[in-house]
C-alpha cells in the first residue's frame, strides 16, 4: 500500500462522495479532500483523467486512482487496517452488495434528485419546488424503502448483522430524504428501516460528514 495519505475528489453537497468520507472516518484513515464541482462545465482536464463520466467521487492513493463508490469503499476497507465493513459470511456479503445496488440503481434518483432535491435543496437556494417532480420522487421511493424494510437484519443494520458498507450507503440519500417533511412522513412508515435510522444517525461518522444546506 502506497505509503501516501488518500486523496478524495469530493463535492460538499453529493450524497456518494459523503459515503466515501463517512467509509474514510469510520476506518480512521486521514485523508486530503480537492473540492471538485462536477456541475461545472468547465472540469480540468486533469480531473477528466481520473473520472470520465465527470462525477464525483474519485480517490488517488499514491499512482492508484479510482471512481465509482462502491469500488472506493471496497478499496479502502481492504487496503487500510481497522475494522473490516464488509461482513464475514458469502450471504451477507452478497446482500450488502445487493443492498448497495438497491440504493445506486433505484434509490438515488427518486430520494435525492426528485425528492431531496425539489423540496429541500431548491427552497434552499431560492428556487421553487417542481411538485409533479417531487410526486413522481415520493411514488418510486415507496417501493424502493419497502424492499430495503425487508432488508434489515435482525441486528437492525441494513444486510448484515453489524454496521457495514451498506449502512454507510444508505445514510447519506435517507438523511436528505428526511430533509424534505413528505420524505421524513413517509419514512415513518417503516418501523424496522426507522429503528435503523434512529440507531445510525447519531454516529460520529454521520454527524461529522452532515452537508449543511447554505448558498456559498
Ligand atoms: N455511480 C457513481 C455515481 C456518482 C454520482 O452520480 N455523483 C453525483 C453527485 S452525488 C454527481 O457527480 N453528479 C454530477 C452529474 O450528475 O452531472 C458512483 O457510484 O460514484
Amino acid at each position: 500500500m502506497p505509503d501516501k495519505n488518500v486523496e478524495l475528489f469530493s463535492f460538499k453537497f453529493s450524497v456518494y462522495a459523503r459515503i466515501v468520507r463517512i467509509v474514510l472516518q469510520e476506518k480512521g484513515i486521514a485523508f486530503d479532500t480537492h473540492e471538485i464541482n462536477p456541475f461545472a462545465e468547465d472540469l480540468p482536464d486533469s480531473y477528466l483523467d481520473i473520472h470520465p463520466f465527470k462525477r464525483v467521487p474519485a480517490i488517488r492513493h499514491g499512482n492508484f486512482t479510482l471512481y465509482e463508490t462502491c469500488a472506493i469503499t471496497q478499496y479502502l476497507d481492504e487496503a487500510f487496517d481497522g475494522l473490516s465493513l464488509q461482513p464475514e459470511t458469502t450471504a451477507e456479503r452478497a446482500r450488502m452488495r445487493q443492498v448497495m445496488a438497491i440504493i445506486d440503481s433505484y434509490g438515488y434518483q427518486p430520494l435525492v434528485r426528485k425528492v431531496f432535491s425539489e423540496r429541500a435543496f431548491n427552497p434552499a437556494f431560492g428556487e421553487e419546488t417542481d411538485k409533479a417532480i417531487l410526486s413522481e420522487g415520493l411514488n418510486e421511493s415507496e417501493p424502493v424503502l419497502a424492499a430495503l424494510e425487508k432488508l434489515v437484519s435482525d441486528r437492525g443494520y441494513v444486510a448484515a448483522a453489524y454496521y457495514s458498507l451498506a449502512d454507510a450507503d444508505l445514510i447519506p440519500m435517507i438523511d436528505y430524504f428526511h430533509m424534505a417533511p413528505e420524505g421524513a412522513d413517509m419514512f415513518r412508515n417503516y418501523p424496522k428501516l426507522s429503528q435503523w435510522w434512529d440507531q445510525v444517525k447519531e454516529r460520529p461518522s454521520t454527524i461529522s460528514t452532515r452537508p449543511v444546506l447554505a448558498p456559498k
